[in-house]
């Protein structure tokens, strides 16, 4: 497959003012009429043809100006007509089959329910197409269906026109205003219920809002419901952007590569993010279902009324809407605790991307599958990049910038730079040395140095900027960081202050300082780096104990332990060091347990161990059972040493009656981190306790958490409790996932006999994305199953990969980066890991999705 490269951008060469679609609809055959009219594009070059993207498909009748021809040739799937004059109309018939649709990319079946998905190339499935996110047109489209089969028909817009045609079929047609680009495009058709509501927006205007399920699904919609009216009101008064349609529909699929999309008025959603109910749901899938509405929500203005220019540009509308979505979730549940799973997110996903062979900028410069740059990069370093401009000008000068941006770009397909530029003269930013981030990929790492004479503290700040595959020499880039210098005595700081990095090497001096400072810094995680710095253990357990910035006080918790952990896993200690280092994290986390001032939500934040992807990170080479072990070991240590501590505070939460207010969903967050620490220490007690919680649990976040314990334990309440919610929930497939993905996650030393035989299970099915990653996602991220000392987690990896690609490449696709991690793992296991990248790179029929992640994989 090609390689395609940013550089070569070219405008097309004709601009497609108007598209008309006629879909006759059937789950087996589905025929499509779509008639083009096109114009020269002054702005591209004068070629006599017309190259029409395909994939899949082969055009039945073609029609140039009303006239049959057959003068028109393929290149691969696309289709290329010759196209003497200036304007001209095109029609063209396709014929497809959704049934047989297993990648679920354009038009599939799901159910007995016809959807579509179109983002990134999905639409030249359905029909040839211009099929780039440049091409901006009007549609109109007409469907027609089965009344019995298809009740509801929809599609992007407005409804225009509806009526009853023969043979019992019925037919809508629907009208998009907003001119947009083909990857927006959705239709969906088939047998749903609605849950109805009603939004009034900031000009008055009455916007009805609906949310299509399956039969049975309804009662538990209104979450998805009261998430988007916040969202629609929160994004007016915090953007200043209304919704400009007079109806705003969303779908629920269960078969769906993703989480959601944001095709303009008919927002196509994964039943995962939109279906929850306490019974069912935990409170983190509450919090999926408001920050993904929102997102889906807030690219009706960041992505679909100004889109893309093209694919590397995808961080513009993607990046954005992310942060846009995390400052939303923050205003609903409060910033401390939403700004540390975010950079949990980033520091687990994001960091190992970007240090890895799959590194690339947040704007990459070539690819070969688009689908393969939906990256955490892409997302989440992408959101980091812009919150840092927030961060550097202050929220009012940037709501400035981003006015601007919308302003100006309106109804356009627009570039990062794009971006850049309002930013700079609307929010008075010089973002000249800026653009780095948006060309460099790689972690920046940061050493800071403090040294202290007479009243002055000094800061020397080094920064660097690691090589990846596509760069090896790097530029130095503006950094923000935001510190504070803490009194030793008081336990106070005189104020934080804003320095932006920009050199190689730096200092910076602070006076009024007769006694050597505490510095806390990069809070809030002012800037996505990381941070290597020369501290006693004290200061750490000081920042845990006494830090306002409540991120920062998490990172000193989280420091002390990494830091710890990575040098008991690299051999670095002897017992009596070992001790000493762990006796300074008691201190922490025995000042956290007692600490009257903290919620519980915060409190289960600040005691949750590193992850171990974030742990081997920290490494050059990482030796991932000996990570596991440590990490293991403190959790037993800690959790016998504190358990009266640990039991007194579940006794008291779990008084507390079930509410979805955050003292009592801390209540809960911090009850199964009391059992997961319990579990370790004192296997029997907590296998007790996580019984009692599993019996008494009204709620699936109670429910849930405790047989998570159960599973990784060896008791026989592990057994009957998941037989139990087996049984309970037995149909429910959201639910029917979390069973699969607690056994596969477990830390139960049979977790890999477990997967092999859930494989079997009659419940598993590869058609499914998300039974396949509950299963196997879930596996590949349990790191003491994935990386079994025989390669047999490797294996099982490498044998879903093989099996799926034929059936869901772009899920296939998303497996390889855990096998990619090869170069940093020790010498043994990486050879195993290697040669099953081997293996699969040898098969030839790879799809290029996964083609192009192997071969970068092993590059
Ligand atoms: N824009 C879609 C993602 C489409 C992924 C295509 N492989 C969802 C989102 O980011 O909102
Ligand atoms: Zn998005």
């Amino acid at each position: 497959p090609p390689v395609i490269r940013r550089e070569d951008y070219k405008p097309f060469p004709w601009l497609l003012p108007v598209t008309r679609l006629n879909f006759e609809l059937g789950v087996e055959t589905t025929r499509v009429t779509s008639t083009l009219s096109v114009e020269r594009n002054p702005a591209g070059d004068a070629s006599p043809t017309i190259t029409l993207n395909g994939d899949g498909i082969s055009a039945l009748t073609i029609r140039i100006d009303g006239k049959q021809t057959s003068e028109w040739t393929m290149d691969g799937g696309n289709l290329l007509l010759p196209l003497p004059g200036a304007s001209h109309e095109i029609e063209i018939v396709t014929e497809i089959d959704p049934s047989a649709n297993s990648q679920l990319m354009g038009l599939y079946a799901s159910n007995g329910m016809l959807c579509t998905q179109c983002e990134a190339e999905g639409f030249r499935r359905i029909t040839f197409f211009p099929d780039r996110p440049d091409v901006l047109s009007t549609y109109t489209v007409r469907m027609t269906g089965s009344q019995d089969q298809f009740p509801v028909l929809l599609c992007n817009g407005n409804k225009s026109a509806e009526g009853v045609g023969e043979n019992g079929t019925h037919w809508a047609e629907w009208h998009d205003p907003w001119p947009k680009p083909s990857y927006l495009f959705a239709l969906v058709a088939g047998d749903l219920v609605v849950n109805r509501g009603s939004f009034t927006t900031m000009s008055g205007r009455e916007v009805e809002l609906a949310i299509y399920v399956r039969d049975g699904d309804l009662d538990r919609t209104g979450h998805a419901m009261a998430s988007l009216i916040k969202s629609m009101k929160w994004d007016e008064e915090t953007f200043g952007r209304e919704y400009d349609l007079d109806v705003f529909n969303i779908v629920a699929v269960s078969d769906f590569n993703m989480g959601a999309m944001e095709n303009k008025g008919l927002n196509v959603f994964n039943t995962k993010y939109v279906l929850a109910d306490p019974d069912t749901a935990t409170d983190g899938d509450f919090d999926g279902v408001e920050g993904v509405i929102a997102h889906e929500y807030f690219h009706n203005w960041s992505g679909n009324r100004i889109t893309c220019r093209d694919w590397f540009q995808l961080s513009l509308k993607e990046g954005f809407t992310v942060l846009r979505d995390q400052l939303f979730s923050q205003d609903m549940q409060g910033e401390a605790v939403k700004r540390i799973e975010d950079v949990r997110i980033l520091r687990s996903v994001q960091f190992p991307e970007d240090s890895g062979p799959l590194a690339h900028p947040i704007r990459p410069d070539s690819f070969r599958e688009i689908s393969n740059f939906y990256t955490s990069t892409v997302y989440n370093k992408g959101a980091e990049v812009i919150r840092m401009m927030r961060t550097m000008c202050g929220p009012e000068a940037f709501r400035k910038g981003t006015d601007l941006y919308f302003d100006r770009h309106d109804g356009e397909a627009a570039t990062c730079e794009d971006f850049i530029l309002a930013m700079e003269e609307g929010a008075g930013l010089d973002l000249t040395q800026f653009r780095l981030w948006y060309s460099q990929a790689g972690t920046p790492k940061v050493d800071i140095a403090m040294a202290h004479d007479g009243d002055t503290a000094t800061l020397t700040v080094k920064q660097t900027v690691p090589p990846t595959a596509d760069l090896a020499d790097k530029l130095p880039m503006p950094i923000p960081l935001k510190i504070a210098l803490f009194n030793r005595e008081t336990g106070k700081h005189e104020g934080e202050h804003l320095i932006v990095l920009n050199a190689a090497e730096q200092t910076f001096e602070f006076g009024g300082f007769a006694q050597p400072p505490v510095l806390s810094v990069n809070r809030g995680f002012s800037a996505p780096i990381s941070i290597e710095r020369d501290v006693p253990d004290e200061d750490l357990v000081f920042l845990a104990a006494k830090d306002d910035d409540s991120f920062a006080r998490y990172e000193a918790m989280q420091d002390l332990i990494v830091r710890h952990l990575t040098a008991a896993s690299g051999g670095a200690l002897d017992d009596s060091a070992r001790e000493a280092a762990r006796m300074a994290i008691a201190q922490a986390f025995g000042s956290i347990l007692s600490d009257d001032a903290l919620d519980d939500s915060m409190r289960g934040e600040l005691v949750m161990l590193p992850g171990l992807t974030y742990l081997a990170e920290q490494q050059l080479i990482a030796d991932p059972a000996a990570i596991h072990t440590e990490r293991e070991g403190l959790k037993a240590w800690l959790g016998a040493r504190f358990e009266s501590e640990l039991v007194l505070i579940h006794q008291r939460v779990s008084k507390l009656p079930f509410g979805l207010d955050s003292a009592s969903r801390g209540a809960r967050k911090i009850k199964t981190q009391v059992l997961v620490y319990l579990a370790a220490g004192n296997p029997e007690l907590a296998s007790k306790m996580a019984a009692a919680q599993y019996n008494a649990a009204d709620n699936m976040t109670d429910r849930q958490g405790a047989l998570m314990v159960l599973t990784g334990l060896g008791t026989a309440a592990r057994t009957d409790k998941l037989i139990d919610f087996h049984r309970r929930y037995k149909g429910n497939e959201l639910v029917v996932d979390k069973w699969f993905a607690l056994q596969a996650s477990s830390l139960h030393p049979h977790a890999i006999e477990h997967v092999k035989a859930l494989a079997e299970h009659p419940d598993f099915t590869m058609r499914n994305p998300n039974r396949v990653r509950s299963l196997y996602m879930a596996f590949a991220a349990n790191p003491q199953a994935f990386h079994a000392a025989d390669g047999e987690g490797y294996k099982i990896i490498a044998d879903l990969i093989l099996a799926l690609d034929p059936i869901n490449p772009q899920t296939a696709a998303r497996f390889v980066p855990s096998l990619g991690r090869w170069r940093r793992i020790e010498p043994a296991r990486a050879a195993m890991m290697r040669a099953e990248l081997e293996r699969i790179a040898k098969s030839d029929s790879l799809s290029r999705d996964t083609f192009e992640q192997v071969t970068r994989s092993l590059g």
